[in-house]
């Protein structure tokens, strides 16, 4: 049979949402490209992706649902029909809900596919059955939190916009792992001049981008841009008439808050020199179009929210909005295009039920009553890795009268804990409508083949769900393409200036951006607020993060090979890697310990082994994780999660991986 090239998107939880374009011979993927239409992906795709086909068609793909047979976590499953697993399910879940009530049944998911439907298929299905609730906010909900105190829902800008800057600060955003295609106008602006920025807490490999690397304290970067902020009002470097046109509370900000950061108290807070402060405050104030982009990591702290808040002053006081090519990029909300309501279904929702926040897992599975939660249904998620305080993680997926059910693509930590493992699609098998957190393109995907052996989508799966337990809502008859049309019929005047007809072939459709959307500031006040009056922190201000009673800060940073535990299933990808602990020579030299040797990593949750790896890239202080890495390929039974706190951000009960500190020993 000839082969056929068939586009499809790239389904991850990344900001690029790359469009794909793939080889299809005898029903199998036979290769993967970037699509070169796509204005963001521009025909490149990353290492991850380059082989996607690997992933689809792994040998380690569940084919079948699986039964327990062995003790939790061992692995050990035979295989089942899904009419019987099905049936299981169902008759665990009457009994469950006759015991303690159906809020004795939790959900799981996240992000292992990002498309409206399949990412939002269980929702109406567990209004419905009136199980707990989940909060979904373990990856960035203190940045947005922190962006909309200073921005209300102000768009931001366009990508490209990095083209026209003529100083380009990624901020807490190693892009070479995270954001790869962002790069492609980084490079291009540096061609015309541009001087780019990082500011981390260690030499990522995105340094070697950047034309300075400005290494800040973990949890400090408050301090820093209020100490540059500082410098810019104490030395008439703000813009005046921008402020006076755009700025709310700038008066009560320059009286009230910046007295307090003079450089030299920014400098003990950061680490950073006091004359680096001076003149990264003097290069940033005098650039002509300033934009930063800003990664996730430092809205990670318990001052999470209140840090990007800080951060996003800083364009304010520039006038950097009022440049093309100046300003800030944070998280990209396009939300506002396609209303997710007609497959969330909250009006489901008979009564309000327990609500459970997915960054305290390991304590609603130990510690939870009235009622107690006796059974966890995971899909595309992998929380005994991804979520923090593995060890209480594992403790509660180890409970003998937790019924557990996973649904995925491998058998990943997780699913070795499971009762019930039923085997899903991969993004290539299934229909999906996909937008993006770093680009304004929208994207439909066909199946490009059949499913591999007997897996199902999550739509279709809770399809049977409902079937068995008796549901007969309307909903539930329908397919995920009947869902589609469904998100696409319910008119945005966002959506209304798409060509739908191209949208409904397959192709991206950027979604075009208001004219002057950067300087109508979508705020109570019509301006950029630096004062929030009714706010219990009416001003920014730096707060310190959690930390630890522990010496060394532990970065639980992202690798270019895994995304969280994603292609943990590629030999390929992991091939020469290990699960390391960087650390500065003198921390290293301190406690005896030297390059290659394995170490243990510890603090009161726990206690993980590392390869150790002795850098000068990583300064004294600070030691880097980086992956979240599958405990089969770990050198000891745990990985990195175990040091990692279920403490909540200041805002929006975001996640604290990188408010983690360690100290470590030989062995
Ligand atoms: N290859 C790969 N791609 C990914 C992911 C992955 O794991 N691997 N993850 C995906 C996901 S889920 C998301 S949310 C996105 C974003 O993924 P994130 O994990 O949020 O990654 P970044 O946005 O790059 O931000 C992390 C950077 O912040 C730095 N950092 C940590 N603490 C601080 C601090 O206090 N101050 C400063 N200035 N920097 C700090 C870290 O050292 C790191 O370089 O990327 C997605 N893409
Ligand atoms: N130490 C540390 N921990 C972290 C982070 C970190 O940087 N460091 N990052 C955090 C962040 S930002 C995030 S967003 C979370 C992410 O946490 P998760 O969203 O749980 O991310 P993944 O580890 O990618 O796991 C996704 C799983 O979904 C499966 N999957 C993929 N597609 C499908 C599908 O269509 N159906 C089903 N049923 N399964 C599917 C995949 O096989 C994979 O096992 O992790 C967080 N945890
Ligand atoms: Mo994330």
């Amino acid at each position: 049979m000839p082969s056929e090239i068939k586009r499809s998107v790239c389904p991850y939880d990344c900001p690029d949402t790359c469009s794909l374009l793939v080889t299809v011979e005898n029903g199998r993927a036979a290769a993967v490209a970037g699509d070169p239409a796509h204005p963001f992906t521009r025909g490149m795709l990353c290492p991850k992706m380059t082989h996607y086909e690997r992933t689809v068609h792994s040998p380690d793909r569940l084919t079948s649902p699986l039964l327990r047979t062995g003790p939790k976590g061992a692995g050990q499953f035979r295989e089942i029909s899904w009419r019987e697993a099905v049936d299981r399910i169902a008759a665990r879940w009457r009994e469950i809900i006759a015991d303690y009530g159906a809020e004795a049944v939790l959900p799981y998911s996240y992000a292992g596919t990002m498309g409206l439907v399949q990412r939002n298929a269980g929702h109406a299905f567990f209004h419905r059955l009136g199980a707990s609730r989940l909060e979904r906010t373990i990856c960035s909900s203190s940045k947005d939190a922190g962006w909309k105190t200073v921005m209300g829902a102000t768009p931001c800008p366009h990508p490209d916009e990095a083209l026209d800057s003529d100083l380009i600060i990624l901020w807490s955003l190693n892009a070479v792992a995270t954001n790869i295609h962002f790069l492609h106008s980084v490079r291009e602006a540096k061609k015309r001049g541009a001087r780019v920025w990082l500011i981390d807490t260690y030499e990522t490999p995105t340094a070697r981008l950047a034309d300075r690397v400005f290494l800040t304290r973990p949890g400090a970067d408050a301090a820093l841009a209020l100490g540059m902020m500082h410098v810019m009002a104490r030395d008439g470097l703000v813009d005046k008439a921008f402020i006076a046109e755009h700025v709310h509370g700038y008066d009560e900000f320059a009286a009230r808050t910046l007295p307090d950061y003079p450089p030299g108290k920014t400098s003990a807070l950061t680490g950073l020199p006091a004359e680096v402060i001076e003149e990264m405050a003097r290069a940033y104030a005098t650039a002509k179009a300033p934009l930063i982009r800003l990664g996730s990591g430092l809205c990670r702290y318990g001052n999470g929210a209140m840090t990007v808040r800080t951060v996003t002053c800083l364009p304010a006081l520039a006038g950097a909005w009022a440049k093309r090519g100046g300003g800030q990029l944070s998280n990209l909300s396009t939300g506002a295009a396609i209303d997710t309501a007609p497959i969330t279904r909250e009006d489901f929702i008979t009564a309000p039920t327990r609500i459970v926040n997915m960054n305290k897992l390991g304590d609603a599975l130990t510690g939870l009553d009235a009622p107690p939660v006796m059974s966890l249904y995971v899909y595309h998620s992998n929380p005994a890795a991804i979520a923090p305080d593995q060890n209480k993680v594992l403790a509660g997926l180890a409970r003998e009268d937790l019924f557990t059910v996973v649904h995925e693509r491998f058998l990943t930590d997780t699913a070795r804990y499971a009762d019930i493992v039923l085997p899903a699609t991969t993004s290539l098998e299934h229909s999906d409508i996909y937008r993006s957190y770093g680009h304004y393109c929208l994207q439909r995907a066909y199946p490009v083949i059949g499913p591999v052996g007997e897996a199902k989508a999550n739509w279709d799966v809770f399809r049977l769900l409902a079937a068995a337990m008796g549901f007969t809502d309307d909903l539930f008859a329908h397919s995920a393409d009947d869902l589609i049309e469904a998100l696409l019929a319910k008119p945005s005047p966002w959506l209304a200036q798409t060509d739908l007809g191209k949208l409904r072939a397959g192709e991206a459709v950027e979604l075009p951006l208001p004219p002057a959307s950067k300087l109508t500031f979508k705020t109570p006040s019509g301006k950029i607020e630096l004062l929030s009056p009714t706010d219990a922190e009416p001003l920014p201000r730096y707060l310190p993060p959690h930390g630890d009673d522990a010496p060394l800060w532990l970065m639980t940073a992202p690798t270019t090979v895994l995304l969280n535990s994603s292609f943990a299933e590629r030999a390929d990808l992991l091939a020469g890697q290990a699960m390391t602990l960087q650390m500065n020579p003198a921390d290293a030299a301190a406690r005896g310990l030297t390059n290659g040797q394995q170490v243990t990593a510890f603090n009161r949750r726990g206690e993980v082994a590392f390869v150790l790896k002795v850098t000068p890239g990583v300064p004294a202080g600070v030691t880097v994780a980086e992956g979240v890495w599958r405990i089969g390929d770990a050198p000891g039974d745990r990985t990195v999660n175990a040091l990692t706190s279920q403490r909540l951000t200041d805002r929006a009960a975001g996640s604290t991986f990188y408010d983690t500190k360690i100290d470590v020993r030989a062995g």
